[in-house]
């Protein structure tokens, strides 16, 4: 089962995507979503230059091999770059591995742990008001988890809030616009926000909230604790996690469960935080942490802890990173919760996908490898667009985490 093409595919409808596809001299293709928001080009010459060339020839079924090749073999390790690169090749390898056997990923990963994936939308409003209206909406259709962000008042274009119902795109085309931040202001704000969803729309349901990396760890600390008796399913990305043990100091105040892990490339970003149980929740994506291989470890270190997964699902992962986030949630017997933004139809008409969503979970279907297809004609058709995300600055003009 030699490769016989790989191929990236940068395209953006709606949004920009970069597909690696991987074709075997039998026939059989697979694919692997390389994108990485704000910095595309960058996988895609990584993947064109320097490991395309590496696998013409290879033999596909060969993943293990092939994932060490890639990251022992180039001397330079980890880096978003790089494990999103090895993550779109790992995946590719996974999809041609289930359309070889006759089965759907899951299968291969050992079968299904559950019957589907619980998975999370996201509401958000300019103020509040907006976001218990947004938040209900996601009830009514069958949503049993919920993330809800509001604008804080004062400040224009707070991160989170969507320009339109169900849609939310964090990139903005162009280049990277400037938004005002004040984290006082915040926290004054996030526990009115919080409190009003629970006393408008009850405890029935799972309700989870960002902040982004914003605050520091004893401003994080503060949160968590004010935030207890809302009983939050997660508070997500609540300092910046490259000082592991920052969130040690957050862990020692707040019994509310913690979440981090969207920016991590590889099990040596988070395994201070899963051995120390200092989280509850790890946000790795297929995509951004080296495929479904190297998320399976961390999801097996993790077990050993009791930290649950909570992969990445934003709108900038294309919908075979969602495909295959899916079968590997089905598997692991530590799956939490998935994130789910849906993408625009453009999106999903470039990208046919044989995952649907049913009264609250995601379920990956049957078909043979991931069950997604990639349109190229169409894709061809929407050319790659600049594009950034946001930049964040304090009310006297500081640069801030977004
Ligand atoms: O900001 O995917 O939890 N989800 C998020 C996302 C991220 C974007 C970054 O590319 O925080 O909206
Ligand atoms: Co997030």
């Amino acid at each position: 089962m030699r490769i016989r093409e790989a191929k990236v595919v940068v395209c953006s409808p709606g949004r920009n995507f970069v597909t690696l596809k991987l074709t075997t001299e039998s026939g059989l293709t697979g694919l692997g979503d390389a994108t990485l928001n704000g910095r595309e080009l960058a996988v895609a010459s990584y993947l064109e230059d320097h490991v395309c060339p590496l696998l013409v020839g290879r033999d596909a079924a060969r993943i293990e091999d092939t994932w060490q090749y890639l990251y022992r073999g180039a001397y330079w390790r980890r880096g978003p770059v790089t494990m999103n690169a090895i993550g779109a090749v790992d995946t590719a390898l996974w999809d041609i591995k289930g359309k070889a056997a006759g089965m759907p990923v899951y299968q291969l990963l050992g079968g299904r742990a559950r019957d589907g994936v619980l998975v999370y939308g996201h509401a958000s409003g300019r103020d509040i008001a907006e976001a218990i209206e947004a938040t209900a909406s996601y009830l009514s259709k069958g949503y049993r988890a919920v993330r809800v962000q509001a604008g804080v008042p004062g400040l224009q274009d707070a991160y989170g809030v969507g320009k339109g119902a169900m849609f939310y795109e964090p990139a903005d085309p162009g280049f990277p616009s400037e938004h005002a931040w004040s984290t006082e202001q915040y926290l004054r704000f996030a526990p009115t926000l919080l409190e009003s969803v629970r006393s408008e729309l009850g405890f029935d349901f799972h309700l989870l909230h960002d902040a982004h990396h914003r605050l520091t760890p004893i401003q994080a600390a503060g949160l968590g604790k004010r935030l207890e008796d809302v009983s939050l399913f997660w508070l997500e990305d609540l300092a910046p996690a490259e000082l592991q043990e920052s969130f040690r100091l957050i862990r020692h105040h707040t019994t509310t469960p913690l979440a981090v892990g969207e920016v991590f490339d590889s099990i040596w970003d988070c395994k201070d935080l899963i051995a120390e149980q200092l989280i509850d929740y790890i946000r790795c994506s297929v995509a951004h942490t080296g495929g479904i291989t190297h998320l399976r470890r961390i999801a097996s270190l993790a077990d050993l802890y009791h930290v649950r997964t909570g992969c990445h699902g934003a709108t900038d992962l294309s919908p075979v990173c969602m495909a295959a986030a899916l079968h590997f949630d089905l598997s692991v017997p530590n799956f939490g919760i998935q994130e789910y933004m849906r993408h625009t139809e453009e999106t999903d008409a470039v990208f046919r996908h044989q995952y649907a969503f049913e009264d609250g979970y995601l379920h990956p279907g049957e078909e043979p490898g991931l069950g997604v297809e990639l349109d190229e004609q169409l894709a061809a058709r929407y050319p790659y667009e600049r594009a950034y995300l946001p930049v964040t600055r304090t009310l006297d003009g500081t640069v801030h985490s977004w």
